[in-house]
């Protein structure tokens, strides 16, 4: 009953179906106008300047039995990152205070968990209500959900629930061996069924090939519906795992995946994720111009750096780029001419 509600809804969205082919055919666009066939798909349905702001915290932190070959959180390589058992609710509550202080909309709490116990499932419910009293939206990644879960957390007020598929099934083998794509689609669904917005991405330069990247897209683009929120990260190289030595994905394929992105899923919210500690300003700019239109905002990540407060907003100041719900125009949602929009939004902000 709920998954035909669910497709439907996907087909009310006017949803297609891509194949990995197709995926590529965009890919192989001239880069122009595949950042321009992207950013018209943008103007079409969301704010072209407004950019959301989500802040991160690793409220458990390392000591992970998983083997996912980019995360210094595994348990099973030698990296310099700190075990942390799950955070005291004030220290959290510090963290989510200030991140709303400085501008977050959204507080997302990380856990390097396989997957969550009973007990820790409530610890974190009552850590989603709590930051939820702030007046923030919520989201956890916590790893795999079992029944029941996933409801739980929504009693407790959670938005959102982040779990990436990280690349292509096919690729997929090369970087986790201890859990399959299916139990990350397994608790996708559960999410899903759950009613919680679906957070789901994945990260590019692992050494995948640009048919792993188009397959990750298709994987995502085609759930119906897609997921309301789409991290690309950039890998981050950390000493002491196994794709420390990676050689970098070139900036402008990282751009055209976030244009894929956007073109294949016009109405998610494309967040650039990890990784922009490693990008210069105009890098950044490119990946709002091709679609993205979220960051984490905050000097960390899990455990690794995110470019300061201070650099994004002067960024922000430099682009014109207001942080999403702090702008007086209206999000332009299923307009079918965009250029009238563009006129719209530029009234509202004509004295900017
Ligand atoms: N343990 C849970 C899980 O794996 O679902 C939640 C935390 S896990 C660290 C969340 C996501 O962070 C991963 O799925 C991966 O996409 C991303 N991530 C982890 N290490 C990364 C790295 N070095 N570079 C880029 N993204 C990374
Ligand atoms: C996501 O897609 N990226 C975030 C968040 N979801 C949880 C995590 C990035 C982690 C980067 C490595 C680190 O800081 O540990
Ligand atoms: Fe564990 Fe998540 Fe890191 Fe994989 S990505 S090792 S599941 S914390």
């Amino acid at each position: 009953m709920e998954a035909i509600s669910i497709s439907r809804r996907a087909a009310q969205l006017g949803q297609r179906n891509w194949s990995v082919d197709e995926i590529l055919a965009l890919y192989a666009l001239p880069f122009m106008d595949l950042v321009f066939r992207a950013q018209t798909e943008h103007r079409k349905h969301h704010a072209p300047n407004e950019v959301q702001l989500s802040s991160l915290l690793s409220i458990k932190t390392g000591a992970c039995p998983e083997d996912c070959a980019y995360c210094p959180q595994s348990s099973r390589y030698d990296t310099d990152t700190p075990t942390e058992k799950l955070l005291p609710v004030q220290e959290v509550l510090e963290a989510a205070r200030k991140a709303k202080a400085s501008g977050a909309q959204r507080f997302c709490m990380g856990a390097a968990w396989r997957s969550p116990t009973a007990r820790q499932i409530d610890a974190v419910a009552e850590l989603v209500a709590e930051v939820k009293a702030l007046g923030l939206e919520t989201c956890v990644t916590l790893g795999m959900l079992k029944d029941g879960q996933a409801e739980q957390l929504r009693d407790a007020g959670l938005d959102y629930y982040n779990h990436n598929l990280d690349t292509s099934p096919e690729f997929y083998g090369s970087i986790i061996t201890t859990r399959r794509y299916q139990d990350r689609l397994d608790t996708l669904a559960r999410v899903r069924n759950a009613g919680i917005n679906v957070c789901c991405g994945g990260i590019v330069g692992m050494g995948e090939s640009r048919r792993d990247r188009a397959g990750l897209i298709a994987e995502l683009a085609n759930m119906a519906p897609y997921p309301e929120s789409v991290p690309i990260n950039n890998l981050v190289k950390v000493p002491g795992t196994p794709l420390a030595g990676e050689a970098d994905i070139d900036p402008f394929e990282f751009v055209r995946t976030i244009a894929v992105a956007r073109i294949t899923m016009p109405r998610t919210v494309v967040r650039l994720s990890a990784g922009r500690e490693q990008m210069d300003d105009s890098l950044q700019a490119l990946c709002f111009m091709a679609g993205a239109n979220s960051i984490f905002y905050g000097d960390q990540l899990l455990t690794t750096a995110n470019p300061q407060v201070l650099r994004d907003q002067a960024l922000f100041e430099r682009l014109d780029i207001v942080p999403a719900g702090m702008s007086s125009a209206k999000m332009p949602l299923d307009a079918e001419a965009p250029i009238a929009n563009d006129l719209e939004y530029a009234t509202a902000h004509a004295a900017h």
